[in-house]
C-alpha cells in the first residue's frame, strides 16, 4: 500500500505547466500524491491500467487534467468508483472546449469540474484535500489551519492597504 492519496492525470506533457500547481497544492497540505502522463485518446489501455493500479495501491481521489476535447476525466470517472476531478485546460478555444467537454456529463458518471487553468488545478487539489479530510483528521487540521491563514493574510494586507491609504 503505497501512501499516495491521489493520483494527478495529464493527457499530454504540454499540461504540466498547469498541473503541476495541483502537486504543488496538495504537498503544501502534506497529501501524498503521485503524477503521470495519461491520454484518453492517445493511450486509452494504459490509461485504465493506471487507475486499476491506483486504486489497489490506495489512492482515494483522482484529478484528470486536458485539453481541447478533453475526455480524460470522463474516461477515468467511467472506470472508476473513486472521486474523480477535472481540471480543463487551455488549449485551444481559451480553454472553453475543454471546459464543456470535462464538465458536461452525463449522469451517474460525474467529473467535479473546476475552472479552467492553474486556478483550477490549485482548486483540485483542495477540493481532494476536503473529501480526503472525511476520514483523515490530520488532513481536516491542515485544512482548518489554512483557513485561518488565508484569512490572516487577507486582514494583513487590508491593514497594509488602510495604512498606506491614510498615510
Ligand atoms: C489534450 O490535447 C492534452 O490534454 C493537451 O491539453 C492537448 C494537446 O496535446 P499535445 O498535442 O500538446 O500533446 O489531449
Amino acid at each position: 500500500m503505497s501512501k499516495d492519496k491521489v493520483a494527478i492525470l495529464m493527457g499530454s506533457a504540454s499540461d504540466l505547466p498547469v498541473m503541476e500547481a495541483a502537486g504543488d497544492v496538495l504537498t503544501d497540505l502534506n497529501i501524498g500524491w503521485r503524477m503521470a502522463v495519461r491520454s484518453a485518446h492517445r493511450t486509452p489501455e494504459e490509461t485504465v491500467a493506471y487507475v486499476r493500479k491506483a486504486e489497489a495501491e490506495g489512492v482515494q481521489v483522482l484529478i484528470c487534467g486536458a485539453g481541447m476535447a478533453a475526455h480524460l476525466a470522463g474516461v477515468v470517472a467511467a472506470e472508476s468508483l473513486l472521486p474523480v476531478i477535472g481540471v480543463p485546460i487551455n488549449a485551444s478555444l481559451d480553454g472553453m472546449d475543454a471546459l464543456l467537454a470535462t464538465v458536461q456529463m452525463p449522469p451517474g458518471i460525474p467529473v467535479a469540474t473546476v475552472a479552467v487553468g492553474r486556478a483550477g488545478a490549485k482548486n483540485a487539489a483542495w477540493l481532494a484535500a476536503r473529501i480526503l479530510s472525511l476520514v483523515d483528521e490530520d488532513v481536516a487540521a491542515t485544512l482548518s489551519a489554512a483557513k485561518i491563514a488565508q484569512r490572516e493574510k487577507v486582514l494583513a494586507s487590508d491593514a497594509e492597504l488602510q495604512a498606506r491609504l491614510s498615510g
